[in-house]
């Protein structure tokens, strides 16, 4: 009976640390219980869950924020607010940096939760012209954003196919001065392919389906999206999502965030420029000498594509259909086969769009810069895109699951090491908790002597015929007693038979899973070459913009070093992002998918127990529980508690330490509620720090009411 009271208290109090008995049965069971209610929040301690429910929900409203802003954290049910507030107010009134850290699987709710934060924050501070300007450029940078870096994907309808991080910045009030956002690795591939029942980018359809007869005729453009070999057929309309209506929303943000007319119409002659290459038809024919050379097989597309970027169509074909090379100090003129002419042509397309992507967020930063000088305070919102496993994972699954891998650590080390490690650094007698230490993977991944995007660097750098096969031999080799690591060879070796690992692949055994990666593509993926002809061409055409994504093209500062590999990249961004994260207070957020046909309330157990476990979400209440919700220097707590204590109020001779024994010692507390730390004391549930706030507010106002008649007795 009593086990049943305990799990409704953890219920109905929303937070995990009161679960009693503490089983994974037990969290599944309440999470589906509250999911069930509505309640899709729920906390550990201050981490909160959030399991997506897949139907619009009424908790978002303006009454909400009012009812969560100034709210005492442990007061008010858990949502996503109290969560922001909390971090608001900690960078105000404590002058903390905060940083918001979103983490789940694709479709878990990683954007719309970024999203939500930012509409709070934005909501709670300070107005005025000014303020509620920069505001609506920070909030408008999404709809953009999304337009150009999201796609409809088998996991989500919206997947964020970059990683972003986002710096809000305030003043010493609290009011939002501006931002900058940073963004990592857009999966460019996508440009070019994309598997049956997903979608290319966004914004194609948007502006086939809702530019004007006017504007597609200055792009040259056709409105249906069959007529171009990049946009997959059969699932060009999405259901539930209006690309006309998105598109108007995507022009009306970019005039809030400040793009001149012409700004929008060079981007949009860019985007169109990208489409319109993948209908360049490429056709063989013989030269005299007998080589099979390549030729545009229809030159209309490749005439209005230069008439958009002001280029003579004969550069552009040269750059298309053959490739300089140099042969001792001297530069032939070579033909490409018609595999290359193509090859070249997407890596065309995917550049165009990734470097126009790139300029995209340095537009919408300069816009949103807080000019230097200034002194500010940071809140950092960072969503990426979520770990996934596909039936095919490549390149991109890699890097994507590399940066999971990079967030699971951060919140290991901070979270749970911090904890134990803050009970050690206080002298508070406790039992450790196991919990299970990702840096063997990141290890694996990152080491910059032997791991795999080291090995596969120094493959794509040796000289002569590079291919996948003796990249991955040498993982094997490296990796064959690796934990983490399989692969057909190293299976064999060790005479396990297993079918479901085929040839040319490796496996990572991840946190979240284990992801089979087939190597094809990825030394062509991070090497990222694009033949110097057509950057040289891009250069030369007229269009401003394009010209300027490709600096290289530059004859006189083409220079033969080789730019760093996209993996090399990407590393030292994410290393730079875990050192920025490491310096501030972290706020975490952890979504959860409840099913995998993104169905309104419906929730699949298995499915969700496998993200609790890898969440890490039981040791994460073990350690809670083995530890205390709540902590703080004891002269902070004394000065906020003192008036508790007839002996401690109004003045306290003696120390802090003291003074808040002495505080604690007369309230009704059990003994082991309470620790207390060399520096700081340590309650251990919610209910007796909101217990012990509330007696705070009674006493607040029986002084209030005190001085009032003080006041009234001296007039
Ligand atoms: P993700 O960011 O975690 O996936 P999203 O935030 O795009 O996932 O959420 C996926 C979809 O779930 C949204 O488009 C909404 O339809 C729905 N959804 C999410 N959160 C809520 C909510 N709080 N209330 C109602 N519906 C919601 V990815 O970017 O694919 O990793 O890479
Ligand atoms: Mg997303």
């Amino acid at each position: 009976m009593e086990t049943t009271t305990s799990l409704l208290d953890a219920a109905a109090a929303g937070d995990l640390v009161l679960l009693d008995p503490l089983t994974e049965q037990s969290l599944l069971q309440t999470l589906q219980e509250r999911f069930h209610r509505g309640d899709i929040y729920t906390y550990i301690g201050n981490v909160l869950i959030s399991v997506n429910p897949y139907r619009p929900l009424p908790i978002y409203t303006p009454e909400k924020v009012q009812e969560y802003h100034n709210c005492n954290f442990f007061a008010v049910k858990p949502h996503i607010y109290a969560i922001a507030d909390d971090a608001y107010h900690s960078l105000c009134d404590r002058d903390r940096d905060q940083c918001i850290l979103i983490t789940g699987e694709s479709g878990a709710g990683k954007t719309e939760a970024s999203k939500l934060v930012m509409s709070y924050v934005a909501a709670v501070s300070s107005k005025g012209e000014e303020v509620d300007k920069v505001k609506e450029q920070l909030l408008q940078s999404n709809p953009v954003l999304e337009a150009f870096g999201n796609a409809k994907t088998i996991r989500n309808d919206n997947s964020s196919r970059f990683g972003k991080y986002m710096d809000v910045e305030f003043d010493f009030k609290g009011e939002p001065l501006g931002g900058v956002i940073s963004n990592y690795l857009l999966e460019k591939s996508r440009i070019v392919r994309h598997v049956k029942g997903e979608r290319n980018f966004h914004i194609f359809y948007q502006l086939l389906a809702g530019g004007s007869a006017q504007l597609l005729q200055q792009l040259k453009l056709r409105q249906d999206c069959r007529h171009y070999g990049y946009l997959n057929h059969e699932s060009s309309a999405l259901s539930g999502m209006d690309d006309a209506a998105n598109f108007h929303a995507m022009q009306d943000a970019m005039r809030v965030i400040g793009f001149s007319p012409a700004e929008v119409t060079a981007l949009l002659e860019v985007t169109a420029v990208v489409l319109k290459l993948g209908n360049v038809q490429l056709s063989s024919s013989f030269q005299a000498s007998g080589m099979e050379s390549c030729s545009i097989a229809e030159p209309r597309e490749l005439q209005e594509i230069c008439e958009l970027i002001g280029l003579d169509p004969s550069v552009l074909e040269r750059a298309l259909c053959s490739r300089t090379v140099k042969a001792r100090d001297e530069a032939v003129l070579t033909a490409l086969s018609v595999p290359q002419g193509y090859y070249g042509r997407d890596a065309l397309a995917k550049n165009i769009y990734s470097r126009l992507f790139d300029w995209l967020v340095n537009r919408i930063n300069t816009s949103i810069q807080v000019k230097p000088g200034e002194q500010r305070k940071v809140m950092g919102v960072l969503d990426i895109y979520g770990f996934e496993i596909f039936q095919d994972n490549g390149f991109e699954q890699f890097i994507i699951n590399y940066c999971n891998e990079k967030l699971q650590q951060i919140f290991i080390l901070l979270t749970l090491k911090e904890e134990q490690e803050e009970y050690v650094r206080e002298g508070i007698q406790w039992t450790p908790v196991e919990f299970f230490d990702n840096s063997i993977i990141c290890n694996l991944i990152e080491n910059s002597t032997g791991g795999i995007l080291a090995m596969l660097d120094e493959e794509c750098l040796r000289p002569g015929v590079v291919n996948e096969d003796t990249f991955l031999a040498k993982l094997n080799q490296l990796f064959a007693t690796h934990k983490r690591y399989e692969s057909k060879e190293t299976q064999s070796a060790r005479h396990i038979m297993d079918a479901s690992l085929p040839p040319r692949c490796f496996r990572i055994h991840h946190y979240a899973g284990k992801v089979t990666y087939n190597v094809t593509g990825f030394i062509e993926k991070n090497n990222d070459l694009l033949f110097r002809d057509l950057s040289q061409a891009m250069w030369a055409a007229r269009h401003t913009l394009l010209r300027s994504l490709f600096p290289e093209g530059d004859p006189q500062k083409a220079s033969l070093k080789l730019p760093p590999t996209a993996g090399y990249q990407f590393k030292a961004s994410v290393a730079t992002l875990m050192k920025n994260l490491y310096s501030k207070n972290p706020n975490y957020i952890r979504c959860i998918k409840p099913n995998e046909t993104k169905a309104a309330m419906l929730f699949t157990p298995e499915l969700v127990l496998a993200q609790v476990r890898y969440l890490g979400l039981m040791e994460n209440v073990r350690v809670r529980r083995a530890g205390y919700a709540f902590r703080q220097l004891y002269g902070a707590f004394l000065s906020r508690y003192k008036m508790l204590s007839a002996r401690t109020w109004p003045r306290w001779a003696g120390s802090d330490r003291d003074g808040a024994e002495q505080v604690l010692a007369e309230l009704p507390i059990p003994a082991e509620e309470l620790a207390f730390g060399h520096t700081k004391v340590f309650i251990r549930s919610p209910r007796t720090l909101f217990d012990l706030e509330r007696r705070r507010q009674e006493r607040v106002a029986q002084l209030a009411t005190l001085i009032q008649k003080m006041f009234r007795g001296w007039r």
